[in-house]
């Protein structure tokens, strides 16, 4: 039987966190590898599967490969998706319990405050909005934040990692990977640690196959 899970990746991009997510969780996976420059994620095929012809999108088979049409795009999505199907990688505090609260606190504050905020500082608007309608702050407010939740604590939520912490500090290692990090200390050692995951390497040595 084919493996549960299907991911489309392409290297060096957003999916490279749902790969570490993959290898973070154990799962059972196979890869469809783009190529972006060849704009393979804007053939009918792949339009069909994610109409905003970008990766990550994850195919789900169900648990006996019978499923079909299941299918999940958005990082964010696919991350509390996988959490929450596969409970024992422990990736995510159960519902019911007090620390679920925080988890899906960070798991939307990744891509509705800290990416876009992120994406502001990368590329200034011509003119900004008032702050008052803003859904996000500056990015070094985004950091301030993450630095004060991260005092005396591993990870977001303490002592385990999560989904959270791939999300949220996935976005802080690009970060860091491209030069605009200007971190503190916690920040400093989370994203040390991020870096540090066994998991989070394999995900990223893993070359396309050769034609
Ligand atoms: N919000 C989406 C963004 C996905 C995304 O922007 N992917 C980029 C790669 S980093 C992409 O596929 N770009 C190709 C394109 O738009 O042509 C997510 O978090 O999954």
């Amino acid at each position: 039987m084919a493996a549960r899970f299907l991911l489309h990746h392409a290297p060096r991009s957003r999916s490279l966190g749902s790969l570490w997510l993959l290898e973070e969780a154990g799962a059972g996976y196979e890869l469809h590898w783009h190529d972006l420059e060849a704009s393979t994620h804007k053939s009918p095929d792949y339009l069909a599967l994610n109409p905003a012809g970008k990766v990550p999108a994850l195919v789900d088979r169900g648990p006996h490969g019978s499923w079909r049409g299941v299918v999940l795009t958005e990082s964010a999505a696919i991350a509390a998706y996988l959490a929450d199907l596969l409970p024992e990688a422990r990736l995510a505090p159960a519902i019911g319990t007090k620390d679920r609260a925080a988890w899906q606190f960070w798991m939307a504050y990744g891509p509705g405050v800290a990416e876009p905020a992120m994406m502001d500082m990368a590329f200034p608007r011509a003119k900004e909005p008032p702050a008052r309608a803003a859904g996000w702050p500056s990015f070094q407010e985004v950091l301030a934040r993450i630095e004060a939740a991260l005092d005396g604590r591993a990870w977001l939520l303490g002592e385990r990692f999560t989904t959270a912490d791939l999300v949220v500090g996935g976005l802080l290692c690009f970060c860091n990977q491209i030069g605009m990090l200007r971190a503190g200390p916690n920040v400093t050692r989370y994203v040390a640690a991020l870096e540090d995951r066994p998991a989070r390497k394999r995900a990223f040595s893993m070359g396309a196959p050769t034609a």
